[in-house]
């Protein structure tokens, strides 16, 4: 999130796009309903199902699974083409007025420099993306954002194909619907008001899913509406601590910190990795988050002479190691052994019955885990033959979030210290009891037996011991960074050194737990009289310096005024600045000097409408359908996302072809209030299983009249990987979309259930593709081609 769950408070206009908060989030309700009820706001919500969250809504409009960029591209169209767009914000801090390569094109469905390969498969080559420069290499600009190859206008061209009819057209919805949603959400394009637009996994887990985020972030730069109190984009995070996980690096090619893991052949050396780095905006100090992170990994052991210990760390072999290559790897017999550690991926993968299969090549498996899942007891599955399967496997019994003491970081990015409440029930250890074990048993059998490479292993600098017990604060005090010399706790990163003499396990945590005492992630202090936009600064501690507003020094003109006085996060008195927030800009320079760079992050300082290097699939987004698509795309000439990851083109990848009449419904998966996940934490939960005890399959009342089918009546829904039996529930939620003049028919369903637990029933992602994202590889689970026909029976099946 740009902003923070009490800022929403501050919100003019809400719009919910790809996320269910009343179902997945429902505090952010509490805040959405502050605002409404405070200061009149209007919540839009474009949702394919009209969910718990639309019954909520002042605008509820139908969009069709996976045509987010659609109705994005219609959006800014609008915006650009009625003057609704904050003009003064969009040409100062935005790359509006760059100009780009005079070789730039856009055709086909293609943009300029495609590489495409036999399978079809395209790579771009992104010379042509990138800014023009003149003879000093400074980047060419027109102010005025006339000349037809500045951002703006090349934008304006691109989305000009984006009109209300195609729009309404390929969304499902109708143009007055459209407009009705342009109208009120463009309203925000004024100094004086806030949009706020929301989503979650209903764009992200998309084969566009990343250009659908960068719709997102177009549309609020064109709306000024980034850095500013009540606006912003805000990605609903998923587990309680997943954001504290993507910044301690879970993803394999980051490393912590969103420092990119270096590659075997471009950084095969430290100086190599430094050289890499970019040449403006604050990631120019990444050389001493880097060196700060290789000091705190190897501690005495690194030293400017072996190159901070570099050669230690694990290097990218170029090729992906994401979730579905994993697993694909795991098909073909690569690999030995796993950890399934805290995931349950039994229920929760793409084409589950593939993965589940993957795992009996396995020698061994260790799942360390609050329960036996569908992951421990896979060799039990539907399906499964044990006396056939050779894997170990090894159930590690772990202790529960509340019988252990650590931080939660939150979707705001606050980071909260939580102490433990009970004690672990019986044999149960946490985490990081069992990490420290078995690296310590590693270590010892590395030093008795030695290995491959047993120096990484070694040379580790590991001092958590305290007692018998490894000591959380430690862990935390290492990732805060401290002085190597002295051992003092850091308070920013603004300290950090590339000559050894600082530690710091995750550079934007400097600042949480500098000291063990009074640690800024334990305080409770509420607002300070005076403050009046609920930025707590006093509670918790949030990173990057405590700054609970990303980007915002965009809150104010060029001057230093709020572009809104009644939402004043800074104002320049003419000496100095009245803040609410920590300023992400150099306060002590006048404004006018800030206004240059509003984006410190960025390397151009200012925000990104177009993407010269940053995404793999455009410098701006275009529509394309989801991989398996009803109809064909009327937008140009490829059907899906050209640089799409489709898996396994052997045994992962079974896939239907867009129209294919044996698969006419649309499909999409998602939660309810009363089950976690994969459902290991709440169908062994007596109260949570009763009210949510069974699996089902909800569709329209025509879809229900046309199979002669009615509520608690057995389905059974088909897609090319799979099928499933469960109890369909008939409900006016589910309707169909109009697209291109036919009526599609919409097949909803939550994934919770397998065959584990007290409530089992069938699991969802037997159905879903071994399809990816084209930057993250996320799965796509929100859009795929099923055919829905009545089964025998009725009632719950039992999995
Ligand atoms: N109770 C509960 N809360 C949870 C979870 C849970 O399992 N149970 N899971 C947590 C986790 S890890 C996550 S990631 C979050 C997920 O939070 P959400 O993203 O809110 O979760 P979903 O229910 O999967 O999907 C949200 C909405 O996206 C819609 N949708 C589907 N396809 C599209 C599309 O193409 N476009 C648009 N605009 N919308 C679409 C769905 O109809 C659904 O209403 O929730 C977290 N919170
Ligand atoms: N069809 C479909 N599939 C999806 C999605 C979808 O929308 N549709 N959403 C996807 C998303 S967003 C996500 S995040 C994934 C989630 O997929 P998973 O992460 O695999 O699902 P969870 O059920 O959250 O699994 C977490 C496991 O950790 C265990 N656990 C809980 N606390 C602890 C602890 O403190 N220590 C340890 N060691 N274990 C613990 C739980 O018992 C549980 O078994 O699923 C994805 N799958
Ligand atoms: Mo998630």
């Amino acid at each position: 999130m740009t902003n923070h769950w009490t800022d929403y408070q501050n919100t003019d206009v809400f719009m919910v796009l790809g996320t269910n908060p009343a179902e997945n989030h429902p505090i952010s309700m509490r805040w959405i309903d502050r605002a409404r009820e405070t200061r009149g706001a209007k919540l839009i919500v474009v949702d394919p199902k009209f969910n718990r969250t639309a019954a909520k809504a002042d605008l509820y409009v139908q969009i069709r699974p996976g045509t987010d960029i659609a109705f994005l591209g219609g959006l800014m169209n609008y915006a650009m083409t009625h003057g609704r767009y904050f003009h003064e914000y969009v040409a100062k801090y935005t790359n509006a007025s760059y100009l780009i390569h005079p070789d730039f094109k856009f055709e086909e469905g293609l943009f300029s420099g495609a590489q495409v390969g036999e399978d079809g498969q395209v790579k771009y080559d992104t010379a042509t993306w990138q800014y023009q420069v003149d003879e000093d290499g400074n980047i060419k600009k027109d102010p005025t954002l006339q000349h037809p190859q500045c951002v703006f206008q090349l934008m304006k061209k691109h989305y000009a194909r984006y009109t209300p009819e195609m729009v309404a057209e390929t969304c499902g919805m109708t143009v007055e619907e459209f407009l009705e949603v342009a109208e009120l959400f463009t309203s925000t394009g004024r100094p004086d008001k806030a949009g706020n637009i929301m989503y979650a996994m209903g764009i992200t887990q998309s084969s566009h899913g990343s250009q659908n985020v960068r719709a997102v972030a177009m549309l609020q730069l064109l709306l000024g509406n980034i850095g500013i109190p009540g606006g912003g984009v805000n990605a609903h995070r998923g587990e309680s601590n997943v954001q504290g996980s993507t910044d301690m690096a879970m993803l394999w090619n980051n490393l912590p910190g969103y420092m990119p893991m270096p590659s075997a052949a471009q950084h095969p050396t430290l100086a190599a990795y430094q050289a890499s780095t970019p040449k403006s905006g604050y990631w120019t100090n990444r050389p001493k988050f880097m060196v700060s992170l290789l000091k705190a990994w190897w501690g005495e052991n690194a030293t400017a002479e072996n190159d901070f210990a570099y050669d230690y760390l694990p290097k990218l072999d170029h090729r992906d190691h994401s979730h579905m290559s994993i697993f694909e790897a795991m098909g073909r017999g690569e690999l030995k052994g796993l950890f399934a550690w805290g995931q349950n991926f039994a229920v929760g993968g793409p084409n589950v019955t593939k993965e589940r299969s993957a795992l009996a090549n396995l020698d061994w498996l260790v799942v360390v885990d609050l329960f036996e899942t569908e992951t421990a007891a896979f060799w039990k599955g539907p399906g499964m033959n044990p006396a056939e399967i050779q894997t170990e496997v090894f159930l590690l019994p772990a202790a529960a979030s509340y019988e252990k003491c650590g931080t939660v970081t939150n979707s705001g990015r606050w980071i909260q210290w939580r102490d433990k409440a009970v004690e672990p029930m019986g044999d149960s250890r946490d985490d990081l009891w069992i990490a420290d074990r078995l690296f310590k048993k590693l270590r010892e059998l590395y030093a008795t037996e030695g290995g491959a490479f047993p120096d990484p292993i070694l040379q580790l600098h590991w001092d958590y011991d305290d007692g018998d017990h490894p000591s959380a604060e430690k862990v935390a005090f290492e990732i805060n960074g401290y002085t190597w010399a002295d051992r003092k706790g850091l308070t920013t990163f603004g300290n950090l050194q590339d000559d050894g003499s600082t530690a710091c396990g995750c550079w934007i945590y400097a600042g949480y737990f500098d000291n063990f005492e009074t640690p800024k992630c334990r305080s409770r202090v509420k607002d300070e009289p005076g403050t009046t936009l609920g930025t707590h600064l006093g509670w918790a501690w949030a990173w990057p310096v405590n700054r609970r507003i990303l980007y915002n020094r965009c809150s104010m003109d060029e001057h230093g005024q709020p572009w809104d006085p009644e939402r004043p996060l800074f104002r320049w008195d003419g000496e100095k600045f009245i803040a609410q927030d920590v300023p992400d800009f150099v306060a002590t320079n006048p404004p006018e000097v800030s206004a240059q760079n509003p984006f410190i992050m960025m390397q151009e300082g200012v925000g990104a409408l177009w993407s010269p290097s940053g995404m793999k699939d455009g410098p701006i987004p275009e529509h394309y359908e989801p991989v398996e698509s009803p109809v064909s795309n009327r937008f140009n000439r490829r059907q899906f996302n050209p640089v799409a990851v489709i898996s396994g083109k052997g045994e992962f990848g079974a896939l239907t072809e867009a129209e294919n009449p044996e698969f006419p419904y649309i499909c999409t998966t998602y939660r309810v209030t009363e089950h976690w996940q994969s459902g290991a934490m709440t169908r062994s939960l007596p109260w949570l299983g009763e009210m949510m005890p069974d699996m089902f399959v909800e569709i329209s009342p025509t879809l229900a009249a046309k199979l002669g089918v009615q509520s608690g009546d057995r389905v059974e829904v088909t897609t090319v990987r799979g099928s499933l039996v469960a109890p369909a529930m008939v409900t006016p939620r589910m309707r169909p979309v109009r697209v291109h003049g036919r009526e599609i028919e919409i097949v909803g369903m939550p994934w919770h259930w397998g065959f584990m637990g007290k409530f089992t029933g069938a699991s969802a992602n037997v159905l879903t593709p071994h399809v990816g994202d084209a930057n993250t590889q996320i799965p796509e689970y929100k859009a795929f081609l099923c055919n829905v026909k009545k089964a025998g029976g009725s009632g719950p099946v039992r999995g």
